[in-house]
């Protein structure tokens, strides 16, 4: 590559007769990458979990304050689900797990769910 430079995206000939003349070979430099797809995760409502302890779950998994945590607990309460967080796969599905595990610690029914946004 001594007799070529890279400008933008295009390889052109540092030789200044070459001036305007088109000998660049054209490269792609677009980084093939995707971003991770992204996954919704909902807590639902049921008639038996403790508001307390929706609240808790939502201070202690979610970094929501007591007043967000309380807010969303009582949309849940009315609504029957509500979004809690988008997060890549991995850390959706630790979220779920940590939930549901502490539930069922609890011996409440609370669910927890994961979709793909
Ligand atoms: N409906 C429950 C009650 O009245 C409270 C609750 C809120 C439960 C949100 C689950 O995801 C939930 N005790």
């Amino acid at each position: 590559m001594s007799k070529f430079k890279v400008r933008s995206n295009l390889i052109m000939s540092t030789n200044p007769e070459d001036e305007d003349q088109d000998f660049g070979v054209a490269l792609d430099t677009r980084p093939k990458t995707k971003r991770p797809p992204l996954y919704k995760v909902m807590i639902l409502n049921d008639d038996y979990t403790p508001m307390e302890f929706v609240i808790m779950i939502l201070e202690r998994f979610f970094g929501m304050t007591h007043q967000e945590s309380f807010d969303l607990m009582l949309t849940v309460h009315k609504k029957g689900l509500a979004v809690v967080g988008v997060f890549s796969h991995e850390i959706a599905e630790t979220k779920v797990t940590q939930v549901i595990d502490m539930a069922q610690k609890h011996g409440h029914p609370l669910q927890c769910t994961l979709e793909k946004e």
